[in-house]
């Protein structure tokens, strides 16, 4: 295999981006190459977690009231660290942390941007070695530069989003970044340790075969969406089926897949949790913003999702998205509800 040496690497990718907007200050350039780093340093771990005693729980619970493995503490402390000694990042909140973290030191406190991130996103697959993910949205913090940022700055609206981007630890590790300017993919380069630009200016297809939802709650979903998943079962060759199902428990995987070949993702409101389980602010938001980007689209069922105003850290929101037609035709049931 003849490996093209002529990839540009995130650092070159950044770089070339800064040199064609000299305004820039390099504040986001800066922070996209501290989660470079982290992202690299997770890996490293995720990729022998079978070997080493670094699997299973770390024996305590956290916010979302779910058992934390150690490699979610270790994910976490990684993002956080590079993220509080970058020269870009004010403060974080994070899945595992119950509140948001002030770096409040003199260079935090000048930077511009604040970061929401899941660290590892579907750790309950870690043990079975089923790709997992991290998840992060940057927001130019509303708070005034020079000061600590405050919980205000980490509530805004994930149309407020400046960059969004994901990492999913997989059969490669791809890092995807997306601004208002477009979506790009890197793959992990083992042989020089760098991200790679593989998926240059990624764009979501308008229509798809994959629908991905957990069927175990059929019963649990409003009848809107139980039809729309009927419908999905029934598509022939005659109506731009057949629709394959495809849900392998990693929100990162499985939204990657569909955003790459067209597709459709949904975690509904249960009967159970009318919210769904989805965490608004580091889960939906990012995701929404990247799939946007890319030409897809991203709603709760009732209103796009980055319209939706946070009002608590860890909201759920119930989450459909994905190509712009699979929504549009889902949305036609749920309208008709
Ligand atoms: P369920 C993983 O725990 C996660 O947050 C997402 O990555 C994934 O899509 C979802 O939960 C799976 O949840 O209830 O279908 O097992």
């Amino acid at each position: 295999m003849i490996v093209n040496r002529k990839i540009l690497t995130l650092d070159e990718f950044t770089l070339q981006q800064l040199r064609a907007f000299p305004s820039a200050t390099g504040e986001l350039s800066s922070l996209l190459r501290d989660i470079g780093l982290a992202a690299k340093r997770v890996n490293v771990e995720v990729n022998k977690a079978g070997l080493v005693d670094i699997l299973g729980d770390a024996g305590t619970i956290n916010v979302q009231g779910e058992d934390v493995k150690k490699l979610d503490i270790y994910a976490n402390n990684q993002f956080m660290g590079v993220l509080q000694h970058g020269i870009s990042c004010a403060g974080i909140g994070s899945e595992e942390l119950d509140e948001v973290v002030v770096f409040d030191d003199e260079v935090s406190n000048n930077s511009k941007y604040v970061v929401l991130f899941d660290p590892l996103d579907g750790s309950g697959n870690i043990d079975v070695n089923i790709s997992i993910g991290t998840i992060f949205g940057v927001y130019r913090r509303i708070s005034k530069v020079g000061t600590p940022c405050t919980a205000a700055d980490f509530l805004q609206a994930g149309n407020r989003q400046v960059a969004a981007g994901y990492i999913v630890y997989g059969s490669s590790t791809m890092l995807v970044y997306a601004t208002k300017r477009g979506v790009n993919g890197f793959t992990l380069d083992q042989g020089i340790g760098e991200f790679s630009l593989s998926h240059p200016d990624i764009k979501c297809p308008p229509s798809g075969r994959i629908y991905s939802v957990n069927h175990g709650n059929f019963f649990q979903y409003e009848k809107s969406v139980q039809q729309y998943i009927n419908v999905c079962q029934k598509k022939d060759k005659t109506n731009g089926g057949p629709y394959t199902q495809r849900y392998i428990g990693s929100m990162v995987a499985d939204v990657h897949r569909n955003l790459l070949k067209g597709g459709i993702f949904m975690y509904p409101g249960t009967t159970g949790k009318p919210k769904g389980k989805l965490r608004l602010l580091y889960e939906c938001n990012p995701f929404a913003f990247i799939v946007e980007v890319a030409g897809g689209k991203a709603t709760d069922g009732k209103q796009r999702i980055l319209d939706i105003v946070p009002t608590e850290l860890h909201q759920r929101s119930p989450l459909f998205i994905g190509s712009t037609d699979m929504m549009n035709e889902l949305e036609s049931y749920l309208k008709e509800a």
